[in-house]
């Protein structure tokens, strides 16, 4: 069985349990505790994962330090109908894009909320703009969409870029981000709620009214 090295509070690593939950895929989870606990900075944690991050991955002696690349290797590995990790060319191209965006423009979000978890820090004007400047961009991407009836960030039907940009986004007022000004995220918040094997974490919380 597949093992995650797992902290509850973590994004990144809710990202892993999410898609696993959706797939039906049982893995074992490794506590580490980040805060207030700092395992991650212990010196036998380099020997798992030298960049001292979570969520790392051991699937055999295979194992991956890397959030965006655990999510296409379960996709990979365990999604034969190819939905969450599509085939088709521009598709492919558009998930691992928006994967990106979720490491690199939505990485000031997850610091954000980290930071007020564990230092009560709060964001200052310049990140403020560029959290909502990210959080925009994602708006829009899903307002066009749903003008042309795409409910996902890519195609239609949810892919690993739905699970990569999720938590970062509904977790944003953790951080201190406001959500009210993006109603198209509202509403695919709510979609992704409402899939089937939906899971939660801290600060995410159920939709009750039904699953499609
Ligand atoms: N680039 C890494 C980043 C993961 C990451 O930042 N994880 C956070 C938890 S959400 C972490 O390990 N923080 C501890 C630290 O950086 O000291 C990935 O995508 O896996």
């Amino acid at each position: 069985m597949i093992q995650l090295y797992d902290y509850i509070l973590s994004a990144e690593c809710y990202k892993v349990r999410l898609l696993c939950a959706l797939l039906g895929v049982k893995f074992q989870p490794i506590k580490v505790n980040v805060h207030p606990g700092g395992d991650h900075l212990k010196p036998e944690f380099a020997l798992i994962n030298p960049r001292r991050t979570i969520p790392v991955l051991q699937d055999g002696a295979h194992r991956i330090c890397d959030t965006n690349t655990i999510l296409i290797h379960i996709a990979r590995r365990h999604d034969p109908s190819e939905q969450w990790l599509p085939r088709d060319e521009n598709m492919f191209d558009d998930t691992l894009g928006w994967l990106g965006f979720a490491a690199k423009e939505l990485d000031l979000l997850q610091s954000l909320r980290m930071n007020s978890i564990t230092a009560a820090g709060s964001a200052s004007r310049t990140e403020m703009e560029q959290a909502h400047a990210a959080l925009t961009i994602v708006e829009d991407h899903l307002a066009e969409g749903e003008l042309e009836r795409r409910h996902w960030l890519v195609g239609k039907s949810p892919t690993i870029a739905d699970i990569a940009v999720f938590p970062p986004t509904i977790l944003a007022p953790d951080g201190g981000v406001p959500l009210e000004r993006y109603p198209a995220l509202w509403r695919w918040f709510d979609r992704v709620k409402k899939l089937h094997g939906f899971i939660v974490m801290p600060g995410i919380f159920p939709n009750l009214s039904g699953v499609v």
